[in-house]
């Protein structure tokens, strides 16, 4: 095969789930900047969705968070469908929020009080069931929950009450549905996270049922982590369920993916490809996007991860498979490297705009963005109310 056939195969298999909070200003604990074309509204949130859609052809839905997205729970989810037609974007992973509300000071579902658990828990069934009348497939869930001192909470008995909380949750399951258990070593808990890592989650998820898969979020890992292998150890297990894109420098940076080290997220695709590969079926994953940005453009920064993860996606597909297999059995380690090395360097945007271009797509988004005269029109929509609340600093 060419490498513009290869490439086309490839992204062909590559649908990219954005985040609705990608859109809005969210900022850091210190503070927002806020942006006078930020999305406010579900509305909003979609409409943006779709343009970033529109431009890259591979962002068919969009990932929601509960409190913030539908606050009316389950009562919200025909206002979600009418949004769906009107922009022509699907809701995506479902993502319950147990981490802003006061009552979860001392945790969620690892709370030592029984009624907070409690309260944790349905908000998790109703989220299952959010999920479930939009058609959304997966539930994405993160705990915040955590200690921030050593002795201040029992880590074993908290194990076991997430235990008990997931095995819950996944009873109310569906059919086809899946619930993906996102680990993160720390923050905002300091000092133990109930859900610190990939083991913790895997044997949650394989405690919870079969419907239970761990999600692995590119910022969530001690520095110089080997993600990539962890990755191929889930996948090996039939338990990765999917990412949360973003990059980091020294945490959970939530950085544009890419921006700091694109040949770790090339490792990571080649494990899934090489995995497709030797299995002759492409593992079924979520690729969703983890990101909101605070200085660079929301929807700008979200066309430069879907077309960044498109050239590295393509790069990992042009490894010579066959030669590495016999490489690697020889121990032919320059060969062998050789084969991600070469494929790495591989300048694919050519690639990438040549299979835009065939489906009708503009041939660099970004451009077209900036000359749609789309930022313009919603900053001028909606500038005056999201900079109404500006206090500013000296
Ligand atoms: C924060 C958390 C985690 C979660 C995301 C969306 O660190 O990554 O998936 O919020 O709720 O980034
Ligand atoms: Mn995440
Ligand atoms: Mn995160």
């Amino acid at each position: 095969m060419s490498h513009e056939q290869i490439a086309a195969a490839a992204l062909d298999q590559l649908a990219i789930e954005l985040p609705s909070w990608g859109f809005a200003n969210t900022g850091t604990r210190f503070g927002k900047f806020l942006q006078a074309a930020a999305a406010t509204t579900l509305e909003e949130k979609f409409a943006d969705a779709a343009q970033v859609h529109a431009l890259t052809g591979a962002c068919p839905t969009l990932a929601l968070h509960v409190l913030w997205d539908l606050p009316g729970g389950v009562a919200d989810v025909a206002r979600v469908q009418a949004l769906e037609a009107r922009h022509g974007v699907r809701a995506g992973s479902i993502n319950p929020n147990l981490f802003q509300g006061q009552r979860y000071k001392h945790g969620s579902v690892g709370n030592p009080d029984p009624a907070i658990r409690a309260e944790a828990l349905a908000h998790l069934r109703e989220s299952v069931d959010i999920a479930r009348q939009l058609g959304s497939r997966d539930l994405s869930l993160w705990f915040a929950d955590g200690s921030n001192y050593p002795g201040t909470q029992h880590i074993r008995q908290r194990k076991h009450w997430f235990a008990e909380a997931l095995s819950m949750v996944h009873e109310r399951l569906g059919p086809g549905q899946r619930m993906l258990v996102e680990y993160k070593p720390f923050e905002p808990a300091f000092y133990h996270t109930d859900i610190a890592d990939w083991g913790m989650a895997l044997l949650l998820a394989r405690e919870a049922g079969p419907q239970a898969h761990v999600l692995v979020d590119t910022g969530h890992h001690y520095q110089s982590q080997n993600i990539e292998q962890i990755v191929a150890w889930l996948l090996d297990e039939q338990r990765l369920g999917g990412f949360h894109f973003n990059d980091r420098r020294y945490a959970d940076d939530d950085l544009t993916l890419g921006s700091i080290d694109p040949y770790q997220v090339f490792r990571i695709f080649h494990e899934i490809q090489q995995f497709a590969w030797e299995r002759g079926a492409a593992p079924d994953l979520a690729y969703m996007v983890d990101q909101s940005h605070n200085l660079k453009g929301k929807i700008e920064a979200m066309i430069q991860t879907v077309r960044t993860a498109q050239e590295l996606w393509v790069k990992a597909a042009l490894v010579d498979r066959e030669a590495l297999a016999g490489h690697q059995a020889a121990c032919r380690l320059v060969e062998a490297e050789r084969c991600l090395t070469d494929a790495f360097a591989t300048d694919t945007r050519p690639l990438v705009t040549a299979w835009a271009t065939a489906r009708g797509l503009p041939p660099d988004p970004f451009v077209a963005f900036r000359e749609s005269g789309y930022l313009e029109t919603i900053t001028r929509e909606r500038g005056d109310r999201n900079l109404a609340s500006v206090t500013s600093y000296a």
